[in-house]
């Protein structure tokens, strides 16, 4: 640096310089020295001490140049040497350090935008939730409404509105969970075992035509094997207007499980029997499992059972002050976690309450 530059410590007499261009020739030597000392600049403290050897007011290179050339120069070189000194301390002044070479706060913040980004694990939604929302939409095309209820509920809404009163065998087929509840409470409660209270619930506050679907979370104290959880999801049905027949029920069903398990998928009803429909089916859909073959989530019977339904019970239009004479209509009750695993190929519908980080990655 200005160290190794001793012209400057000469006058330009001693130098030898004579002329103006000599002058000029010697400014562009300093000036090359300056450039080289720039160029090694690396970091915050070599550009200090490089400012401090040029500019500094006692020895730095500049205060040299106006000392042993410029005072002392005749009048022949003299504005020479004043043109020189002043272009150099412009230059060396208009050099900013960080312009084109980077401080060392700028190295430790570096962006480098060609890599590759950070790759955010994004959560998806549940099959279940999927399968819900999947639903949903068929039956919105079809006019239906959603709406939702309690899970915790009274056996009047549970049950007994839903013809069946105390002590009917009938309430045998939900295992029920019953809920601890304060001496004094009005009403025992219960967790819902199915999402049918609704269809009271809809009927006490609106009157026909109803077109409504109720997705929620029921609970059973049934044992979990691979088609049975104690808590899982239904779609709830229900449909009420003047001369709804059978038909339209298996209309709308088949509708459902085209749209929602293929063309392919065939459907088959069973008479069963349920206390608030009559009469009463249950449906089955071809277990895509193993395509009717027969495997462990059909229980080898090549169906699955997707849902219980039937027409409504006159009984029940009793309950909500319907005209039964007036007033037709269907229900149905569908298995929301059955219909996930049949349709994802799922073998064994315990996966979906297990939270298995390996199971839940694989959500499309
Ligand atoms: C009922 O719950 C009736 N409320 C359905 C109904 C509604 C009938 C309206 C008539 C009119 P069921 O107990 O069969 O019916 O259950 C309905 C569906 O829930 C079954 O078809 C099945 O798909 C599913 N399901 C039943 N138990 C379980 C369980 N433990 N785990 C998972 N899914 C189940």
């Amino acid at each position: 640096m200005a160290e190794d530059l001793h012209i400057v410590e000469q006058t330009l007499e001693q130098l030898g310089a004579e002329t103006p261009e000599r002058v000029a020739a010697l400014f562009a030597e300093v000036r090359a020295d300056f450039d080289r000392a720039f160029g090694s600049v690396t970091d915050e403290a070599s550009w200090h001490a490089l400012r401090d050897g040029w500019l500094g007011r006692k020895k730095g290179v500049l205060r040299l140049i106006t000392e042993n050339w410029l005072k002392p120069a005749g009048p022949a070189l003299k504005p020479a040497a004043g043109q020189g000194l002043n272009e150099l301390r412009a230059y060396v002044e208009g050099k900013k350090f960080g312009a084109f070479t980077a401080s060392a706060t700028l190295v430790a913040e570096k962006l480098d935008l060609s890599l590759p980004g950070v790759e955010r694990a994004l959560g998806t939604r549940h099959l279940v939730r999927q399968t819900l929302e999947e639903i949903e939409r068929i039956f919105l095309r079809l006019g239906y409404a959603v709406v939702g209820g309690p899970e915790i509920e009274t056996p009047y809404y549970n049950f007994e509105a839903l013809n069946m009163p105390e002590f009917h065998p009938a309430r045998d087929m939900w295992d029920t969970f019953y809920v601890d509840t304060p001496p004094g409470t009005p009403s025992q409660l219960v967790l819902r075992t199915h999402t049918s209270p609704m269809q009271i619930r809809v009927m006490e506050r609106q009157q026909p035509p109803v077109r409504v679907i109720v997705p929620g979370k029921v609970y059973r104290r049934d044992n979990p094997d691979a088609s049975h959880l104690f808590m899982f999801h239904q779609i709830e049905g229900l449909a009420v207007d003047h001369d709804i027949t059978f038909a339209d029920f298996k209309g709308t069903i088949e509708f459902f499980v085209h749209e929602f398990l293929g063309k392919n998928a065939k459907t088959r009803l069973r008479p069963s029997y349920f206390p608030f429909t009559e009469p009463s089916a249950e449906v089955d859909a071809t277990c895509i499992v193993c395509s009717g073959r027969g495997c462990r989530t059909c229980k080898q019977t090549g169906w699955l059972e997707i849902m219980g339904a039937g027409m409504v019970d006159p009984a029940v239009y009793g309950f909500v002050k319907y005209d039964a004479k007036k007033v037709s209509g269907f229900a149905f009750g569908m298995g929301v976690d059955r219909l996930a695993i049949l349709k994802y190929g799922i073998d064994d519908i315990q996966v979906l309450l297990q939270n298995d980080v390996r199971f839940l990655r694989q959500s499309p």
